[in-house]
């Protein structure tokens, strides 16, 4: 069956589907009172509405799927409620680019139609089958809302755009049996194949309080059979949503197809913990003989590990960009506002600036940096070098507009005596960051940018640096303080916080910050550390907002250089 979407008669079945709705066990809180067939109209005046950051016109986003490029076009599905700005009634719109900056819409490519999937489309992966035929696989809810696995083939290969697709007469491939749980059983990876010509697949999962990541082989993506073992799991992590398997180069940004296995790469397995919505990363080594994956010794396998971001950012996935050899990073940014507010506004939910990410010369972690496409958006420039920042002080960088702004910023730090002693209980960076945030003096630092500040600075958003002396090395902090990052209540203000793994004596310090109204993206040490924060200012909006450095350390910092840009609008989804 082909699935052109059909307004009257998919708002015909969403009432269906709203009456089936309640039990239905999903990872989303659910308002049934806020679930309306009637389109929300969206406030006209939006000052949190962004400017170059991918969101639909109106009402609730959550993940990315399937990202891919096809025939030289970028696609971009992603879960979608067509009929409000609260997570239900899912189904995959679609949005396609020829660059990552600018997107089109087009109508919903995957939605509830059959009992395969009646009670919703959750998320999944594009895998490219020989001969270059795309193949999207998802979780659908069936009538007893189990969580099955569906496969679904574009209709027509010859348009780039990809706009229809047709979902397999033999779904569910994949049915939780034997042993698996109904409700804990979703979201299909990118397929890899083996030399052995079969294809691999993992579905998040867990058992009781282990998460897993269930393993499925298939001679020709449509027949699957359940591995006996997981590829891997780990105890006391809880359900694992969106999990991404794929090779890095062990040296370089190149990118690697997922199906590239050879003893000189590395592997990384991504989870999003449904039980925290924080994610967490492993690398480690991939046997293909067993179809097991370790993690390296000293890779934390637990929440506690390594984050792809250590603020806002979730349910995420890359792909690999054949065309310029990159493997490139989607992740979906919730809202932290209320959910009063996001009904109010319209919608809610965007998805980060998409990454490239590669592993780092260490070995030890990923790296992640904004597409260089972003660039084309950087309009006025101005820049600052050789300048000192007293302890105490703040300079304002004028001359952009900083509510839509791009900012690079790098620190020289030459003395160092006067850093605070690291006490070896502070372990957990984002509970130092909300004891020590931008307001609490230090030695060296806290020092970086305060971004959508009103010029009297009542509101702020502080992204910072805090160095500690650590017996003979030094420890590098950086946080995210939005506690004072607007005069609104109802908004979640936590502080994040992260170690960057840079050695301040012989390195520069540098930032990078994304602002664009209400999300402010931060990339330390070259990318080494990122953090991701919404916040949503009363003064400063529009004009009224301002950028400063500052430092309220004891010791001088020295900006030895600074470039700030004012962004261009993306066209995005526009109607
Ligand atoms: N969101 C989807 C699920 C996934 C969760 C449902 C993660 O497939 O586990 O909208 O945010």
């Amino acid at each position: 069956m082909t699935m052109a979407f059909s307004r009257i008669w998919y708002i015909g079945l969403c009432s269906v589907l709203l009456l089936l709705h309640r039990g239905a066990e999903a990872s989303h809180p659910i308002y049934m009172h806020l679930q309306s067939v009637q389109s929300t109209s969206a406030v006209d005046h939006q000052p949190y509405r962004t400017a170059y950051h991918f969101q639909p016109p109106q009402n609730w986003m959550n993940d990315p799927n399937g990202p891919m490029i096809y025939k030289g076009i970028y696609h971009l599905f992603y879960q979608y409620n067509p009929f409000g700005a609260v997570w239900g009634n899912i189904v995959w719109a679609h949005s396609t680019s020829t660059d990552l900056v600018n997107w089109v819409r087009h109508d919903p490519a995957i939605y509830p139609s059959e009992p395969f999937d009646i009670k919703g489309c959750w998320s999944g992966s594009a895998t490219f089958l020989p001969g270059g035929k795309p193949a999207i696989l998802y979780t659908g809810i069936d009538p007893q809302n189990r969580q099955v696995q569906n496969l679904a083939f574009p209709k027509n290969l010859s348009d780039p755009l990809l706009r229809e697709w047709i979902k397999l007469a033999q779904n569910p491939l994949m049915a939780p049996i034997n042993g698996i749980n109904a409700s804990s059983f979703r979201d299909p990876t990118t397929g890899w194949r083996g030399a052995d010509g079969r294809w691999r697949v993992i579905i998040g999962s867990k058992r009781r309080r282990r998460g897993m990541a269930i393993l499925y082989r298939s001679k020709d993506f449509i027949h699957w059979t359940k591995s006996q073992h997981p590829l891997h799991s780990s105890d006391n992590t809880g359900m694992w949503e969106c999990p991404d398997f794929f090779p890095v180069s062990p040296n370089g940004k190149m990118g690697l197809d997922t199906s590239v296995i050879n003893p000189g790469v590395k592997h990384v397995l991504k989870v999003s913990l449904d039980d925290t919505k924080h994610e967490y990363y492993t690398i480690g080594t991939y046997d293909p003989a067993k179809d097991q994956y370790s993690p390296d010794p000293g890779s934390v396998d637990n929440g506690s590990g390594l984050r792809y971001d250590y603020g806002k950012f979730y349910a995420s996935k890359t792909f690999f960009d054949d065309s310029k050899k990159r493997r490139i990073l989607w992740g979906w940014i919730n809202e932290s506002s209320s959910v009063a507010d996001d009904v109010e506004k319209g919608w809610s939910g965007l998805q980060a600036i998409p990454r490239l990410l590669w592993l780092d010369s260490s070995g030890k972690q990923l790296v992640q940096w904004p597409i260089v496409e972003i660039e084309q958006l950087r309009g006025d420039q101005v820049n600052l070098a050789n300048k000192e920042i007293k302890g105490g002080s703040v300079l304002e960088v004028s001359g952009i507009t900083a509510s839509q702004a791009d900012i690079e910023v790098s620190f020289d730090l030459s003395k160092l005596e006067k850093a605070e002693v690291m006490n070896p209980s502070w372990v957990n960076p984002q509970l130092l960051c909300s004891k020590k945030g931008a307001s609490v003096k230090g030695g060296i630092g806290p020092f970086g940018l305060l971004v959508l500040a009103s010029k009297d600075m009542k509101e702020q958003t502080a992204i910072f640096f805090r160095v500690f002396k650590d017996g003979k090395r030094y420890v590098v902090l950086m946080c995210s303080d939005q506690s004072r990052s607007s005069l609104g209540k109802d908004i979640d203000k936590t502080s994040y916080g992260a170690f960057v793994d840079v050695d301040p004596l012989h390195e520069k310090l540098s930032l990078r910050t994304l602002i664009d109204h209400s999300i402010v993206e931060s990339f330390g040490g070259q990318g080494k550390a990122c953090i991701t924060a919404r916040v949503y200012p009363k003064l400063a909006i529009g004009n009224g907002a301002h950028l400063f450095a500052f430092n309220n350390g004891a010791e001088s910092v020295k900006i030895a250089s600074l470039s700030a840009w004012s962004m261009k609008r993306a066209h995005i989804n526009e109607a």
